[in-house]
């Protein structure tokens, strides 16, 4: 059977997305590296996977897929007797996931987003982070964290006491937010912080972050 194919790059959010559910759910997959110095991402035959030219793309034999939270509800229910269950629980519980990776992908990701463009991203390309950003995303991103802080009052994750897809989405951005002077806004939050330092110590995510250093 032709393995499973990722088509990104170890240091992009969405790539990692993927990475660490096919870690979780403990499949082989083969990583494929898209030189986008070069604008691979941009050309034929990468567009073929993405029209959008966008990582990452990914394959499972003749499925084709772009868009990271596709990818990983794909992983999750095809694969859904493999290693880690991210999607537990009945059809109301299944239901409740849904709605926390939306609040992830519509309400969380767009200010940590250009949080970790201006605070982790900008500086290692030698760019200037724009302060005005900062502050106005910090304060997008303070907002979501105190309704975060209250859910996790009730349960160790954010829709129960099992670690679903609806956490794993967070954890590129936070990775990257607790290594930059947005860490207060987690510190600040007791639950908030201690569901960070769970997620981003799950062997799974620990792989991920390894990927980085090759
Ligand atoms: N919504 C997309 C976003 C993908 C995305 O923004 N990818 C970035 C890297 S993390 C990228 O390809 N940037 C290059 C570009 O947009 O030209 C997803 O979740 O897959």
């Amino acid at each position: 059977m032709a393995p499973i194919k990722v088509h990104g790059i170890p240091l992009s959010t969405a790539t990692q997305r993927v990475l660490a559910t096919l870690y979780e759910k403990e499949l082989e997959f083969e990583l494929v590296p898209v030189d986008m110095k070069a604008g691979e991402h941009k050309k034929e035959p990468f567009l073929s996977l993405n029209p959008f030219g966008q990582i990452p793309a990914f394959e499972d034999g003749d499925l084709k897929l772009f868009e990271s939270r596709a990818i990983t509800k794909y992983i999750a229910h095809q694969y859904a007797d493999k290693g880690t269950d991210l999607a537990c629980g009945d059809n109301k519980q299944k239901a409740t996931i849904g709605v926390a990776i939306e609040v992830e992908a519509h309400q969380f990701d767009p200010a940590a987003s250009k949080l970790t463009w201006e605070l982790a991203l900008k500086p290692v390309f030698g760019m200037v982070t724009d302060k005005a950003v900062v502050e106005e995303n910090e304060a997008k991103l303070a907002k979501v964290l105190d309704i975060y802080e209250g859910r996790l009052a009730h349960s160790k994750y954010l829709t129960c006491d099992c670690f679903t897809l609806a956490d794993l989405h967070h954890l590129p951005t936070i990775q990257y937010l607790l290594g930059t002077e947005a860490k207060k806004l987690f510190d600040s939050r007791p639950h908030v912080s201690a569901w960070a330092a769970d997620i981003t110590a799950r062997p799974a995510w620990c792989k991920v972050l390894a990927l980085q250093k090759h």
